[in-house]
């Protein structure tokens, strides 16, 4: 998957307009992730509670954003900026790499929701380029 000039553009267009809600969009995309597909709920057992008002749901889906904010500043090598991250899952975490695609879904739901008609096709496109590398970057050091 490579990123043209024009996506990588969008993509850090977008992410300066919504970065001041990231932690948000983050809880928002974590709890749909848990709630729709309830068989990543495994992963976070250790959680006291999964509802969509849980804390700890809220603060790692803040989390995930501060990455993601990583990689769109390191957007010409993601695989260098996520590279810690990329063996935690690997070798610490051990999330299917199926997840990562579930996981895709519900935050372009939640970019969505947040920008409303401003969520274009091209900027859906752009998107759903971007966090398809950040998954495979994060699985490439499962074997
Ligand atoms: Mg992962 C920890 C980012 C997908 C399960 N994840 C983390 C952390 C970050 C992160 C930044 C904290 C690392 C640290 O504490 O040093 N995760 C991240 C990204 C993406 C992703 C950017 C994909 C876009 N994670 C993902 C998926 C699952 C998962 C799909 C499982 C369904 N992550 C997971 C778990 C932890 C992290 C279980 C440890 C949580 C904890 O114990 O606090």
């Amino acid at each position: 998957m490579t990123l043209s000039d024009h996506d990588k553009e969008l993509i850090v267009k977008v992410w300066k307009k919504i970065s001041p809600k990231a932690a948000q969009i983050g809880g928002d995309a974590l709890a749909r992730l848990v709630v729709v597909f309830p068989q990543t709920k495994i992963y976070f057992s250790h959680f006291a509670d999964l509802s969509p008002s849980s804390p700890q749901i809220k603060a790692h889906g803040a989390k995930v954003l501060g990455a993601i904010g990583e990689a769109v500043r390191g957007i010409d090598n993601v695989s260098v900026s996520l590279s810690k991250l990329s063996e935690l899952h690997a070798y610490n975490l051990r999330v299917d790499p199926v997840n990562f695609k579930l996981l895709a879904h519900t935050l372009l739901v939640s970019l969505s929701a947040t920008l409303g008609a401003e969520f274009t096709p091209e900027i859906h496109l752009a998107w759903d380029k971007f966090l398809a590398v950040i998954a495979a970057v994060l699985s490439e050091k499962y074997r």
